[in-house]
């Protein structure tokens, strides 16, 4: 009897209320550490994005009806618990089959969520799918472990397109057509901040849209693994405002690689990276890599024609001031420094590919260096410097610019 009266009294109350005001407060806290904007690895529901808008608006509805059909089973159930309580009716329930009126209602009402659901889905769909002739086109190829994007529509006066590795420079307030393929194996491409994630396929083209209001540097990764560095296979996307992009675009049709003044480090470097080492064994570069306004043309590694200008090395894995101390390492050594890089090492060591272990030749400490000089002053002019004053919206390795 006491304890009924106890539990009816009101006096003992186990939840405190400032006991649960603090616990939010604490978890509020721990999820909010050190997501401080520039911090932050990823963000989704970015609002600048036309495609999170239209996700978060088609959830809300979603959300809303799921909260509508709670309340209606909630209420359904409580309501029959209590109206046919047993100490309300003593006599066993009514029995009965064949109401058509209630199995009408218990098959058209699911019938309808389930509509209406499709409904808000196929809707978004067809808002964010189709890709209009007017889109800003680019193209992306995804390998082992670095991405491309080139500009289909934007010839260089030194012929060809315009490209960049590893760092995609993009339009703001405009839809941009992604044109995705991969040369290997299936990769995936996710920046949360500007729209969806897709998967580029080997032998198809798939081409999908991404958009952002918002000029800033984005974090993008790769999503499907695809190997041993697929957690280090990064991107950024630059977004830029119209006037800054079209600057950036003109920039970039004109540029042609600087001449190397004679007798300079950079000279040596620009031989050394277009004709190799041959009595070493050291591969040229150029085979691989294409520097706008130079005989290199080699598709089998990342467009370097602006690498100067880059803020990244080894597709994101370093980037500000990392980035510019792990080049030597990276020229000497890339599949140590990168596991499974499909780039030769240069320090005569051996490596992997395609399952075969093959040997690097070799060039000196002083030779790379030249090398190095020779890749930092493949600078777009200041005007065309796309991350110039560019807000760092978020970025995987804190922030170090
Ligand atoms: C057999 C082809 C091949 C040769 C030869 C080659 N590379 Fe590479 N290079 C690659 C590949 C593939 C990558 C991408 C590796 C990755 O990130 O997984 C790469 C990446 C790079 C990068 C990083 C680009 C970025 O933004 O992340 C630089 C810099 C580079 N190479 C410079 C050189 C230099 C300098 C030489 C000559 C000494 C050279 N490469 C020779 C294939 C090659
Ligand atoms: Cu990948």
């Amino acid at each position: 009897m006491n304890t009924i009266r106890d539990r009816h009294s009101g006096n003992i109350r186990p939840h405190k209320p400032v006991w649960r005001v603090t616990g939010a407060v604490v978890l509020g806290a721990l999820l909010l550490t050190g997501c401080s904007p520039s911090q932050q690895a990823i963000t989704f529901g970015d609002m600048a994005s036309g495609y999170n808008r239209e996700i978060f608006w088609m959830s809300l509805w979603a959300i809303a009806l799921s909260i509508l059909i709670f309340v209606g089973v909630s209420w359904a159930l409580f309501h029959t618990v209590n109206r046919f309580r047993e100490d309300k009716h003593s006599a066993p329930p009514a029995q009965f089959h064949g109401n058509n009126r209630l199995e009408n209602i218990l098959i058209g009402v699911p019938v309808l969520i389930v509509i209406l659901l499709s409904v808000l889905t196929v809707r978004s769909m067809a808002r964010l799918n189709p890709v209009p002739q007017t889109a800003y086109k680019v193209d992306v190829l995804s390998k082992q472990y670095w991405w491309n994007f080139s500009y289909p529509t934007e010839t260089s006066e030194a012929g060809g397109v315009i490209a960049n590795g590893n760092e995609l420079i993009m339009p703001t307030k405009k839809l941009v057509a992604l044109s995705m393929t991969s040369q290997d194996v299936i990769h995936g491409f996710w920046a949360p901040n500007i729209g969806g994630q897709r998967h580029s396929v080997p032998n198809a083209v798939r081409t999908w849209n991404v958009q952002t209001d918002r000029a800033g540097v984005y974090q993008g990764n790769c999503t499907q693994l695809c190997g041993a560095s697929h957690a280090n296979m990064r991107f950024k996307v630059i977004a830029l405002d119209e006037a800054r992009y079209n600057s950036f675009l003109a920039t970039a049709r004109a540029y042609r690689a600087p001449t190397p003044a004679p007798g300079s480090a950079e000279e040596r470097g620009y031989t050394l990276f277009n004709q190799g080492k041959p009595e070493t064994g050291a591969l040229s570069c150029a085979a691989c890599h294409r520097v706008q306004g130079t005989p290199a043309a080699g598709q089998a590694g990342p467009d370097l024609s602006f690498f100067g200008t880059r803020r990244t090395l080894g597709a994101g894995m370093w980037e500000g001031q990392r980035a510019q101390e792990m080049l030597h390492d990276w020229i000497k050594q890339s599949p140590v420094v990168k596991p499974g890089s499909l780039m030769p090492r240069y320090d005569g060591g051996e490596y992997l590919v395609n399952g075969k272990t093959v040997k690097g030749g070799t060039l000196t400490d002083a030779e790379i260096d030249d090398i190095s000089a020779y890749l930092r002053s493949l600078k777009l002019p200041e005007e065309a410097d796309y991350w110039r004053d560019t807000p760092v919206i978020n970025t995987l390795n804190g922030g170090t610019q």
